[in-house]
Protein backbone atom coordinates (compact mmCIF):
# COMPACT_ATOMS: atom_id res chain seq x y z
CA UNK A 1 0.00 0.00 0.00
CA UNK A 2 1.15 3.58 -0.68
CA UNK A 3 2.05 5.69 1.95
CA UNK A 4 0.57 8.72 2.23
CA UNK A 5 1.64 9.88 5.50
CA UNK A 6 3.80 12.17 4.68
CA UNK A 7 2.28 14.36 2.10
CA UNK A 8 -1.38 14.12 4.12
CA UNK A 9 0.37 15.38 6.98
CA UNK A 10 1.85 18.17 5.17
CA UNK A 11 -1.59 19.18 3.84
CA UNK A 12 -3.61 19.68 7.26
CA UNK A 13 -4.95 16.11 6.97
CA UNK A 14 -5.66 15.21 11.01
CA UNK A 15 -2.75 13.46 12.25
CA UNK A 16 -3.73 9.30 13.21
CA UNK A 17 -6.37 9.10 11.27
CA UNK A 18 -5.99 6.59 8.14
CA UNK A 19 -6.87 7.73 4.66
CA UNK A 20 -9.85 6.08 3.98
CA UNK A 21 -9.35 4.98 0.28
CA UNK A 22 -6.81 2.39 0.38
CA UNK A 23 -5.77 2.48 -3.28
CA UNK A 24 -6.54 6.06 -4.42
CA UNK A 25 -4.25 8.80 -3.86
CA UNK A 26 -5.56 11.92 -1.79
CA UNK A 27 -5.89 15.32 -3.37
CA UNK A 28 -6.57 18.69 -1.74
CA UNK A 29 -8.44 21.01 -3.59
CA UNK A 30 -6.90 24.19 -3.83
CA UNK A 31 -9.38 26.25 -6.45
CA UNK A 32 -11.88 25.09 -9.10
CA UNK A 33 -11.94 26.55 -12.83
CA UNK A 34 -15.30 25.01 -14.14
CA UNK A 35 -14.63 21.29 -14.76
CA UNK A 36 -10.75 21.51 -13.87
CA UNK A 37 -9.15 22.04 -10.57
CA UNK A 38 -5.48 23.42 -9.33
CA UNK A 39 -4.95 20.46 -6.46
CA UNK A 40 -2.57 19.42 -3.94
CA UNK A 41 -2.42 15.91 -4.84
CA UNK A 42 -0.50 13.24 -2.40
CA UNK A 43 2.89 11.51 -3.60
CA UNK A 44 3.91 8.53 -1.76
CA UNK A 45 7.62 8.81 -2.82
CA UNK A 46 10.13 11.26 -1.25
CA UNK A 47 11.05 12.81 -4.90
CA UNK A 48 8.15 15.28 -5.30
CA UNK A 49 8.53 16.05 -1.45
CA UNK A 50 5.44 13.71 -0.54
CA UNK A 51 2.85 16.96 -2.59
CA UNK A 52 2.83 17.52 -5.92
CA UNK A 53 0.49 20.81 -6.99
CA UNK A 54 -1.18 20.37 -10.28
CA UNK A 55 -4.05 20.34 -12.25
CA UNK A 56 -7.23 17.73 -12.00
CA UNK A 57 -9.66 16.86 -13.87
CA UNK A 58 -13.63 16.67 -12.29
CA UNK A 59 -15.16 13.53 -12.99
CA UNK A 60 -18.80 13.68 -14.23
CA UNK A 61 -20.67 12.05 -11.89
CA UNK A 62 -19.33 13.78 -8.75
CA UNK A 63 -22.01 14.43 -5.92
CA UNK A 64 -20.78 17.90 -5.31
CA UNK A 65 -18.43 19.61 -7.04
CA UNK A 66 -15.45 20.97 -4.38
CA UNK A 67 -14.33 23.82 -3.60
CA UNK A 68 -10.97 24.86 -2.14
CA UNK A 69 -10.10 22.91 1.14
CA UNK A 70 -12.30 19.34 0.02
CA UNK A 71 -10.10 16.30 0.65
CA UNK A 72 -10.96 14.22 -2.63
CA UNK A 73 -10.07 10.99 -4.19
CA UNK A 74 -7.96 10.64 -7.36
CA UNK A 75 -8.16 8.05 -10.30
CA UNK A 76 -5.09 8.77 -12.08
CA UNK A 77 -5.91 12.42 -12.62
CA UNK A 78 -9.25 12.70 -12.31
CA UNK A 79 -11.33 13.43 -9.17
CA UNK A 80 -13.73 10.52 -8.78
CA UNK A 81 -15.22 11.76 -5.08
CA UNK A 82 -15.22 14.53 -2.33
CA UNK A 83 -14.90 13.18 1.06
CA UNK A 84 -17.46 14.50 3.25
CA UNK A 85 -17.13 17.99 4.89
CA UNK A 86 -15.92 18.61 8.41
CA UNK A 87 -17.02 22.34 8.16
CA UNK A 88 -18.18 24.67 5.37
CA UNK A 89 -17.77 28.48 5.25
CA UNK A 90 -20.43 29.31 2.70
CA UNK A 91 -22.09 32.53 2.39
CA UNK A 92 -25.62 33.37 0.23
CA UNK A 93 -25.41 32.72 -3.26
CA UNK A 94 -24.87 35.43 -5.90
CA UNK A 95 -27.21 34.17 -7.78
CA UNK A 96 -30.19 34.67 -4.71
CA UNK A 97 -30.66 30.58 -4.78
CA UNK A 98 -29.21 28.28 -2.16
CA UNK A 99 -25.80 28.93 -0.64
CA UNK A 100 -22.21 29.03 -1.99
CA UNK A 101 -19.95 27.25 -0.64
CA UNK A 102 -16.62 29.64 0.29
CA UNK A 103 -14.06 26.64 1.33
CA UNK A 104 -13.91 23.32 3.14
CA UNK A 105 -12.96 21.75 6.22
CA UNK A 106 -11.52 24.95 7.79
CA UNK A 107 -10.66 24.70 11.68
CA UNK A 108 -9.53 28.26 12.40
CA UNK A 109 -11.09 30.79 10.35
CA UNK A 110 -9.05 34.16 11.32
CA UNK A 111 -11.60 37.41 11.15
CA UNK A 112 -9.14 39.76 9.56
CA UNK A 113 -11.07 43.83 10.60
CA UNK A 114 -8.52 46.70 10.28
CA UNK A 115 -8.47 48.89 13.23
CA UNK A 116 -6.32 52.04 11.52
CA UNK A 117 -9.71 53.70 11.02
CA UNK A 118 -11.70 52.73 14.07
CA UNK A 119 -13.15 49.14 14.57
CA UNK A 120 -16.82 48.10 12.30
CA UNK A 121 -18.24 46.78 15.07
CA UNK A 122 -20.88 45.15 12.44
CA UNK A 123 -17.65 43.93 10.09
CA UNK A 124 -16.94 42.15 13.37
CA UNK A 125 -19.62 40.42 14.24
CA UNK A 126 -21.35 39.44 10.80
CA UNK A 127 -17.77 38.02 9.90
CA UNK A 128 -17.66 36.00 13.17
CA UNK A 129 -21.42 34.30 12.83
CA UNK A 130 -20.32 33.37 9.50
CA UNK A 131 -16.89 32.08 10.90
CA UNK A 132 -19.00 30.03 13.78
CA UNK A 133 -21.52 29.19 11.17
CA UNK A 134 -19.05 27.62 9.51
CA UNK A 135 -18.58 24.69 12.22
CA UNK A 136 -14.91 26.04 12.40
CA UNK A 137 -13.47 27.92 14.90
CA UNK A 138 -13.33 32.04 15.02
CA UNK A 139 -10.00 33.75 16.03
CA UNK A 140 -10.55 37.62 15.89
CA UNK A 141 -7.10 39.48 14.27
CA UNK A 142 -7.16 43.10 14.55
CA UNK A 143 -5.08 44.12 11.38
CA UNK A 144 -2.66 47.30 10.88
CA UNK A 145 -2.28 48.14 14.73
CA UNK A 146 0.62 49.86 13.90
CA UNK A 147 -1.63 52.48 13.37
CA UNK A 148 -4.43 52.53 15.59
CA UNK A 149 -3.96 55.60 18.47
CA UNK A 150 -5.18 53.10 21.24
CA UNK A 151 -5.12 49.19 20.52
CA UNK A 152 -6.05 48.10 24.22
CA UNK A 153 -9.47 49.90 23.47
CA UNK A 154 -9.82 48.48 20.33
CA UNK A 155 -9.16 44.68 21.65
CA UNK A 156 -11.40 45.32 24.61
CA UNK A 157 -14.05 46.87 22.07
CA UNK A 158 -13.69 43.94 19.80
CA UNK A 159 -13.61 40.95 23.11
CA UNK A 160 -17.22 42.55 24.11
CA UNK A 161 -18.09 42.12 20.37
CA UNK A 162 -17.64 38.51 20.18
CA UNK A 163 -17.87 37.30 23.64
CA UNK A 164 -16.06 33.53 23.94
CA UNK A 165 -13.62 34.62 20.56
CA UNK A 166 -9.59 35.06 20.72
CA UNK A 167 -8.42 38.46 19.64
CA UNK A 168 -4.98 38.99 18.59
CA UNK A 169 -3.91 42.37 17.94
CA UNK A 170 -1.62 42.19 14.58
CA UNK A 171 0.48 44.40 11.99
CA UNK A 172 2.11 42.80 8.92
CA UNK A 173 4.36 46.39 9.29
CA UNK A 174 5.70 45.79 12.98
CA UNK A 175 4.95 41.80 12.88
CA UNK A 176 3.13 41.87 16.18
CA UNK A 177 0.82 38.81 16.63
CA UNK A 178 2.29 36.73 13.64
CA UNK A 179 3.54 34.48 16.38
CA UNK A 180 -0.13 33.69 17.63
CA UNK A 181 -1.17 33.40 14.69
CA UNK A 182 1.32 30.62 13.68
CA UNK A 183 0.33 28.88 16.66
CA UNK A 184 -2.59 28.88 16.07
CA UNK A 185 -2.25 27.15 12.29
CA UNK A 186 -0.12 24.49 13.78
CA UNK A 187 0.51 20.92 12.18
CA UNK A 188 -3.00 19.44 11.19
CA UNK A 189 -4.61 22.93 11.26
CA UNK A 190 -6.37 24.69 7.82
CA UNK A 191 -6.82 28.10 8.59
CA UNK A 192 -8.04 31.00 6.49
CA UNK A 193 -8.11 34.59 6.49
CA UNK A 194 -11.65 35.69 6.47
CA UNK A 195 -12.31 39.70 5.79
CA UNK A 196 -13.34 42.72 3.51
CA UNK A 197 -10.71 43.53 0.13
CA UNK A 198 -8.16 46.25 2.38
CA UNK A 199 -8.07 44.32 5.67
CA UNK A 200 -4.65 43.57 5.57
CA UNK A 201 -4.70 39.74 4.00
CA UNK A 202 -2.72 39.46 1.73
CA UNK A 203 0.29 40.96 3.87
CA UNK A 204 -0.76 39.04 7.17
CA UNK A 205 -0.43 35.89 4.40
CA UNK A 206 3.32 37.52 3.78
CA UNK A 207 3.92 37.91 6.87
CA UNK A 208 3.43 34.70 7.99
CA UNK A 209 5.65 33.49 5.33
CA UNK A 210 7.31 30.51 5.45
CA UNK A 211 4.56 28.90 2.89
CA UNK A 212 5.82 25.40 1.53
CA UNK A 213 7.44 26.32 -1.75
CA UNK A 214 8.13 22.99 -2.47
CA UNK A 215 5.04 22.02 -2.91
CA UNK A 216 5.15 24.36 -6.19
CA UNK A 217 8.83 23.30 -7.02
CA UNK A 218 7.01 20.22 -8.99
CA UNK A 219 4.53 22.17 -11.00
CA UNK A 220 5.99 22.18 -13.99
CA UNK A 221 4.55 22.77 -18.18
CA UNK A 222 5.14 20.12 -20.81
CA UNK A 223 8.66 21.51 -21.24
CA UNK A 224 9.51 21.50 -17.63
CA UNK A 225 9.33 25.02 -16.78
CA UNK A 226 7.76 25.89 -13.62
CA UNK A 227 4.28 27.32 -14.52
CA UNK A 228 2.67 30.12 -12.05
CA UNK A 229 -0.32 28.93 -10.94
CA UNK A 230 -2.81 30.85 -8.94
CA UNK A 231 -2.59 29.69 -5.65
CA UNK A 232 -5.18 29.38 -3.38
CA UNK A 233 -4.19 26.41 -0.66
CA UNK A 234 -0.87 27.18 0.73
CA UNK A 235 0.64 24.50 2.96
CA UNK A 236 2.94 26.31 5.49
CA UNK A 237 6.30 25.26 6.69
CA UNK A 238 5.07 25.41 10.49
CA UNK A 239 2.66 22.74 9.45
CA UNK A 240 -0.49 24.05 8.82
CA UNK A 241 -2.26 25.22 5.81
CA UNK A 242 -3.54 28.14 5.01
CA UNK A 243 -6.84 29.07 2.45
CA UNK A 244 -6.90 32.40 0.32
CA UNK A 245 -10.13 33.25 0.37
CA UNK A 246 -11.41 36.65 -1.84
CA UNK A 247 -12.40 39.96 0.12
CA UNK A 248 -16.17 39.47 1.72
CA UNK A 249 -18.58 42.15 2.15
CA UNK A 250 -20.70 42.54 5.13
CA UNK A 251 -23.65 41.75 3.41
CA UNK A 252 -22.45 38.68 1.74
CA UNK A 253 -22.75 36.74 5.38
CA UNK A 254 -25.04 33.79 5.67
CA UNK A 255 -26.62 34.11 9.29
CA UNK A 256 -27.00 30.87 11.26
CA UNK A 257 -29.20 30.84 14.51
CA UNK A 258 -27.05 29.00 17.00
CA UNK A 259 -23.92 30.91 15.75
CA UNK A 260 -25.51 34.38 16.10
CA UNK A 261 -26.59 32.84 19.67
CA UNK A 262 -22.43 32.28 20.10
CA UNK A 263 -21.39 36.06 18.66
CA UNK A 264 -24.58 37.64 21.05
CA UNK A 265 -24.35 35.45 24.01
CA UNK A 266 -24.81 38.37 26.75
CA UNK A 267 -28.37 38.73 24.54
CA UNK A 268 -29.53 34.93 24.80
CA UNK A 269 -28.05 34.97 28.46
CA UNK A 270 -30.33 37.59 29.29
CA UNK A 271 -33.60 36.33 26.95
CA UNK A 272 -33.89 33.46 29.09
CA UNK A 273 -35.30 35.82 31.92
CA UNK A 274 -37.71 37.49 29.17
CA UNK A 275 -41.26 36.33 30.36
CA UNK A 276 -42.14 34.40 26.99
CA UNK A 277 -39.90 31.78 25.46
CA UNK A 278 -39.57 33.19 22.31
CA UNK A 279 -39.87 36.48 23.29
CA UNK A 280 -38.73 39.14 19.84
CA UNK A 281 -37.20 41.55 22.20
CA UNK A 282 -39.40 44.45 20.49
CA UNK A 283 -42.77 44.80 22.15
CA UNK A 284 -43.22 41.99 24.23
CA UNK A 285 -44.23 42.87 28.40
CA UNK A 286 -41.38 41.63 30.75
CA UNK A 287 -38.28 42.10 28.33
CA UNK A 288 -35.08 41.43 30.38
CA UNK A 289 -33.34 42.59 26.99
CA UNK A 290 -35.33 45.50 26.38
CA UNK A 291 -34.65 46.32 30.13
CA UNK A 292 -30.93 45.90 30.00
CA UNK A 293 -31.00 47.93 26.77
CA UNK A 294 -33.03 50.59 28.58
CA UNK A 295 -30.63 50.60 31.80
CA UNK A 296 -27.28 51.09 29.60
CA UNK A 297 -26.21 47.51 30.69
CA UNK A 298 -26.43 46.44 26.15
CA UNK A 299 -25.82 48.70 23.89
CA UNK A 300 -28.67 49.47 21.84
CA UNK A 301 -26.74 48.88 18.52
CA UNK A 302 -26.10 45.98 19.80
CA UNK A 303 -29.44 44.72 20.07
CA UNK A 304 -30.11 46.49 16.52
CA UNK A 305 -27.53 44.16 15.25
CA UNK A 306 -29.14 41.40 16.61
CA UNK A 307 -32.32 42.24 15.15
CA UNK A 308 -30.85 42.36 11.83
CA UNK A 309 -28.78 39.17 12.45
CA UNK A 310 -32.56 37.78 12.49
CA UNK A 311 -34.80 39.65 10.08
CA UNK A 312 -31.87 38.11 7.48
CA UNK A 313 -32.35 34.83 8.98
CA UNK A 314 -35.89 34.48 8.42
CA UNK A 315 -35.61 36.30 4.86
CA UNK A 316 -32.94 33.37 3.41
CA UNK A 317 -35.35 31.21 5.50
CA UNK A 318 -38.18 32.11 3.11
CA UNK A 319 -36.12 32.06 0.68
CA UNK A 320 -35.36 28.76 0.76
CA UNK A 321 -38.00 27.09 2.14
CA UNK A 322 -41.22 26.88 0.21
CA UNK A 323 -43.45 26.32 2.82
CA UNK A 324 -42.65 29.70 4.75
CA UNK A 325 -42.66 31.31 1.02
CA UNK A 326 -45.90 29.79 0.58
CA UNK A 327 -47.09 31.68 3.48
CA UNK A 328 -45.31 34.87 2.86
CA UNK A 329 -47.26 35.42 -0.50
CA UNK A 330 -50.20 34.10 0.70
CA UNK A 331 -49.83 37.12 3.34
CA UNK A 332 -48.90 39.58 0.58
CA UNK A 333 -52.35 38.55 -1.32
CA UNK A 334 -54.55 39.25 1.68
CA UNK A 335 -52.68 42.24 1.98
CA UNK A 336 -53.24 43.68 -1.80
CA UNK A 337 -57.19 42.07 -1.76
CA UNK A 338 -57.32 44.21 1.47
CA UNK A 339 -56.05 47.37 -0.36
CA UNK A 340 -58.19 46.54 -3.16
CA UNK A 341 -61.27 46.18 -1.12
CA UNK A 342 -60.86 50.03 0.55
CA UNK A 343 -59.72 51.28 -2.80
CA UNK A 344 -63.59 50.19 -3.58
CA UNK A 345 -64.67 51.94 -0.85
N1 LIG B 1 -0.23 50.41 8.42
C1 LIG B 1 -0.49 49.18 7.97
N2 LIG B 1 -0.99 49.02 6.73
C2 LIG B 1 -1.25 47.77 6.30
C3 LIG B 1 -1.02 46.64 7.12
N3 LIG B 1 -1.40 45.54 6.44
C4 LIG B 1 -1.83 45.96 5.24
N4 LIG B 1 -1.75 47.31 5.14
C5 LIG B 1 -2.13 48.12 3.97
O1 LIG B 1 -3.52 47.94 3.71
C6 LIG B 1 -3.77 47.85 2.31
C7 LIG B 1 -4.51 46.57 1.98
O2 LIG B 1 -3.70 45.46 2.34
P1 LIG B 1 -3.84 44.03 1.65
O3 LIG B 1 -2.96 43.10 2.39
O4 LIG B 1 -3.66 44.13 0.19
O5 LIG B 1 -5.38 43.71 1.94
P2 LIG B 1 -6.24 42.45 1.46
O6 LIG B 1 -7.15 42.12 2.58
O7 LIG B 1 -5.37 41.37 0.98
O8 LIG B 1 -7.08 43.05 0.28
P3 LIG B 1 -7.68 42.27 -1.00
O9 LIG B 1 -6.53 41.65 -1.70
O10 LIG B 1 -8.34 43.37 -1.78
O11 LIG B 1 -8.67 41.27 -0.47
C8 LIG B 1 -2.41 47.96 1.64
O12 LIG B 1 -2.24 49.30 1.22
C9 LIG B 1 -1.43 47.62 2.73
O13 LIG B 1 -0.20 48.28 2.57
C10 LIG B 1 -0.49 46.86 8.44
O14 LIG B 1 -0.26 45.94 9.24
N5 LIG B 1 -0.25 48.15 8.80
ZN1 LIG C 1 -37.20 39.77 25.38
Amino acid sequence: MPDWTYGLAALGWPDGVAWPRRNSAPARIATVHGSIAEACVVDPGRETGWVRHGGVRLGGSLAVTPVAGDWTVLSGDEVVEVLPRRTSLTRPSPSGRGVQTLAANVDTVVVTVPVDRGLNQRMVERLTVMAWDSGGRPVLALTKCDACADVPEAISAAESLVPGVEVVATSSVTGGGVERLRELMAPGTTATLLGASGAGKTSLLNVLGDRDERVAAVARDGEGRHTTTTRRLHPLTGGGVLIDLPGIRALDVSAGREAITDVFSEITELARRCRFADCSHEHEPGCAVRQAVASGRIPKRRLDAWDALHRQLAHEARKHDPVARAAEKAKWKAVSKEIRRRERG
